[in-house]
């Protein structure tokens, strides 16, 4: 039996995402409060993720786990799906395109009971590059491949693709974004990362990202990287990340958030922690943009970011609902 916990986040301003949440990420969280702390009769995985649309992630998970899925299988089925929406974000083949207007995609995912992770990076044309770094885990003997070489890996495993050698395409793709003026280069930060304790208490994890918008072609950012955009540590919890990955990459901040929870921290305050740290030591101090999430091998979940307002989804025993924190703040 393992504990379930999502609250318990002792020094968040928590916020209930509920006013500004599209109604279709609201839809099952609306009437009863979720479950609170520590409840044994949770039963499932309990996981956090990412930004409104992790509510979804969260769901499909959930669903997926619920239907004899293993905990790696619902990982990949969430993100797979938020890969899939092809709506406005940082997500997949719709996300934001290098600067030389075309995707390049990187993902990771990371196992906790076999210590197992795969990863791809500056990947095109892949559908689900979330797969991609499964396949890797799964099927090679290495941890991360990229560019070209991750596509080849891909195409070999038979994982669905678009064709990315028509390079006036990719040009006519710039052209249209540039000239939409509602589309700046650097735009949002929607990265999808949803970390999950599942029932018998082991700790997985997966990410996936288009990357930060008009990031020079050949740039990888922090998501594939393992204790950068993600880290998951079976014994101890797991933390991801989203944001500006140049932020989160030069300070391993996924590993460290986990060694913090190692330390006894709880997942909230070691993702506060970690903001801190790296405020007082970057030249861009707290208008860096960093966000965290974290679990612990308990099930206590974490959120924080640094300048701005940051929505994260949580799920447990079927049930789930988009929360917010404030941006942390100098002491
Ligand atoms: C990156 N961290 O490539 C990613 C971007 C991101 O939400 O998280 N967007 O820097």
């Amino acid at each position: 039996m393992r504990p379930s916990s999502l609250s318990g986040m002792p020094s968040a301003k928590l916020l209930l995402f509920a006013l500004a949440a599209p109604a279709s990420l609201l839809a099952s969280c609306a009437s009863a409060p979720m479950h609170e702390t520590s409840d044994p009769a949770v039963s499932g995985p309990v996981m956090i993720a990412t930004w409104p649309f992790g509510k979804l992630a969260v769901d499909a998970a959930s669903e997926s786990v619920a239907a004899g899925g293993s905990a790696l299988d619902g990982i990949e089925v969430g993100i797979r799906l938020i890969e899939s929406l092809g709506s406005d974000g940082s997500v997949g083949l719709a996300g934001r395109p290098n600067a030389a207007g075309y995707p390049q995609l990187d993902a990771c995912i990371m196992d906790g009971p076999t210590r197992g992770a795969g990863s791809v990076g500056g990947m095109e044309g892949i559908v689900h590059p979330i797969t991609a770094a499964r396949r890797v885990m799964d099927s090679s003997k290495h941890v991360m491949l990229v560019g070209e070489g991750a596509r080849w890996f891909a195409l070999e495993h038979g994982l669905e693709s678009v064709d990315v050698s028509d390079l006036d395409a990719k040009k006519a793709a710039w052209v249209e974004r540039e000239q939409d003026p509602a589309e700046p280069l650097e735009k949002g930060h929607d990265t999808i990362t949803l970390l999950m304790l599942d029932g018998n208490g082991d700790l997985f994890g997966g990410c996936s990202t288009s990357g930060a918008g008009g990031k020079l072609p050949g740039r990888v950012g922090d998501s594939p990287i393992l204790g950068a955009g993600l880290f998951v540590d079976n014994e101890v919890g797991a933390a991801g990340a989203t944001g500006v990955g140049e932020n989160v990459m030069r300070y391993s901040a996924t590993t460290v958030i986990v060694e913090m929870m190692r330390q006894g921290m709880h997942p909230q305050e070691a993702c506060e922690a970690m903001v801190h740290r790296i405020a007082a030591v970057d030249p861009l101090g707290y208008q860096l943009d960093v966000c965290f999430i974290a679990i612990d091998k308990q099930g206590r979940t974490g959120a924080a970011a640094s300048n701005q307002r940051f929505p994260f989804a949580v799920g447990a025993g079927g049930r789930s609902e988009v929360r917010s924190v404030e941006a942390v703040e100098r002491p």
